[in-house]
């Protein structure tokens, strides 16, 4: 697709690597768009039926390239970074949480930033031993973005959350499992595997169920229980018209594994 961001599509799972390992994988506009490109081909293909994001070398993401934004600073171009926001990160933010497919962040390295909010925004987070999560923002005098303000007072409790944000503290990885920020950490050397694993297993689920189901939780994170029993309802009548729910309910009477195809 582009340097700058790897895609690989295997035994239906999409692989995107953020591919700047010498600025640890900090966003400038290209990898950006790249990243949004990508997500919306994960997302329009149906042979993906997982997505992955990791960082190339020793980084996940770095977050904002802080060189590019020095570099405007000198030119004199003022932007507005609420612009800048809606039209890059969020996008890719509002891409993740809406697809109706399973997002894996393989947390390679260092999260800072926007790089620790788009490990937050995926629907899984797996992280080698030595990955660290920092929010940095305000370390450069910003306030947490790309989803940072909603997603981890949600995850955390506000004190917590308001505490990493104003101290840019340096969680490591076993800090983040215990607060409830990961699904599991694995050594370094066996993050590929363990993720490969999961994404395809996976991949090889139901994935019209599975997409249902972010679409419900997404949606309960704001609603009433009463709310949420109607929806849950009207998701399932969906859910019960797919082909992998027949084959699951004919594999269980046949006493056979199911095979699902993703419809
Ligand atoms: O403008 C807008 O669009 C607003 C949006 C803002 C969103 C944000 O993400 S704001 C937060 C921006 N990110 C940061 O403030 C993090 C800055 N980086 C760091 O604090 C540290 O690099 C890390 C804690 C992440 C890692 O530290 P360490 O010691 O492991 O690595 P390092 O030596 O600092 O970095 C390695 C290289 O990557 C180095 O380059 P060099 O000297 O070897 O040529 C470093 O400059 C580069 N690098 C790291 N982070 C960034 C970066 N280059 C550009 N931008 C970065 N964010």
């Amino acid at each position: 697709m582009s340097d700058t961001l790897l895609y690989a599509v295997e035994n239906g799972v999409a692989t995107l690597t953020l591919n700047r390992p010498d600025k640890l994988n900090a966003f400038d506009d290209a990898l950006l768009g790249a990243l949004d490109e990508a997500l919306r081909a994960a997302e329009k293909d149906p042979a993906v039926r997982c997505v992955v994001l990791t960082g190339a070398g020793r980084g996940f993401s770095a977050g904002q390239d802080l060189a590019a934004v020095a570099e405007r600073e000198a030119s004199g171009k003022r932007m507005s970074l609420r612009q800048h926001l809606d039209r890059s990160y969020n996008r890719v933010i509002r891409k993740i949480r809406g697809m109706e497919k399973p997002v894996i962040a393989a947390v390679n390295g260092v999260a800072a930033g926007a790089g620790m909010s788009l490990a937050l925004a995926c629907d899984l987070r797996i992280a080698a031993q030595s990955a660290r999560f920092i929010q940095s923002f305000i370390g450069v005098g910003l306030v947490p973005d790309s989803g940072s303000t909603w997603f981890l007072p949600r995850m955390l409790g506000f004190s917590k959350a308001f505490e990493l944000a104003i101290t840019a503290q340096r969680l490591g990885a076993d800090d983040a499992l215990a607060l409830g920020l990961l699904n599991h950490v694995v050594p370094d050397g066996e993050l590929a595997a363990e993720v490969k694993a999961l994404a395809e297993q996976l991949a090889a689920a139901p994935t019209r169920a599975i997409g249902l189901t972010k679409r419900a939780m997404n949606r309960a994170m704001a609603t009433t229980l009463d709310e949420a029993l109607d929806y849950e309802a009207i998701l399932q009548d969906l859910a019960g018209r797919s082909e992998d729910h027949k084959e699951g309910v004919a594999a269980f009477m046949e006493k056979r594994p199911p095979e699902f195809k993703g419809r």
